[in-house]
């Protein structure tokens, strides 16, 4: 297997309904070691780069929007097969669709207010983690 490190971002839904612990939770218990981490209050130009690939996309300036209504969490995830390992943690986008037991379909409300990103693939995941983190923020664990 794989060792790898994926982007994560605890939405600001999640992070306003004080859940941020029990996600941190589901990735420790997976085998997922958290190796960078900052909270952060995104500015419309942070998201908006972030989110770059979805420009033109018809959701694009509701979900900048959303991902400026209030401050993230930011972390860093290294393990096995990370990228997939978070993606599964995750569930579907839209929280309606996702499996059981997923952090969305225990923590989110909406497609748009969908409690967590991550990285879709190991080479996303490298640009996503250099867009928040310096090389010296993250840390070998
Ligand atoms: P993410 O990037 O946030 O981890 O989510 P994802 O890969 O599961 O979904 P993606 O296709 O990358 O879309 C990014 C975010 O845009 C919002 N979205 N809204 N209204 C819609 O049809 C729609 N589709 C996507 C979601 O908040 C999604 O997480
Ligand atoms: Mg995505």
């Amino acid at each position: 297997m794989a060792l790898e490190r994926t982007l994560s971002i605890i939405k600001p839904d999640a992070v306003a309904k004080n859940v941020v612990g029990e996600i941190y939770a589901r990735f420790e218990k997976a085998g997922l070691k958290v190796v960078a981490a900052k909270m952060k209050h995104l500015s419309r130009k942070e998201a908006e780069g972030f989110y770059a690939v979805h420009r033109e996309r018809p959701f694009f300036n509701a979900l900048v929007e959303f991902m400026i209504s209030g401050p993230v969490m930011i972390q860093v995830l290294q393990g096995d097969n990370a990228v997939l390992k978070n993606r599964e943690l995750m569930g579907a986008t839209n929280p309606k669709e996702a499996a059981q037991g997923t952090i969305r379909a225990d923590f989110a409300e909406s497609i748009d207010a969908n409690a967590v990103h991550g990285s879709d693939a190991a080479e996303t995941a490298a640009v996503e983690i250099a867009y928040f983190f310096a090389t010296t923020e993250v840390f070998p664990r």
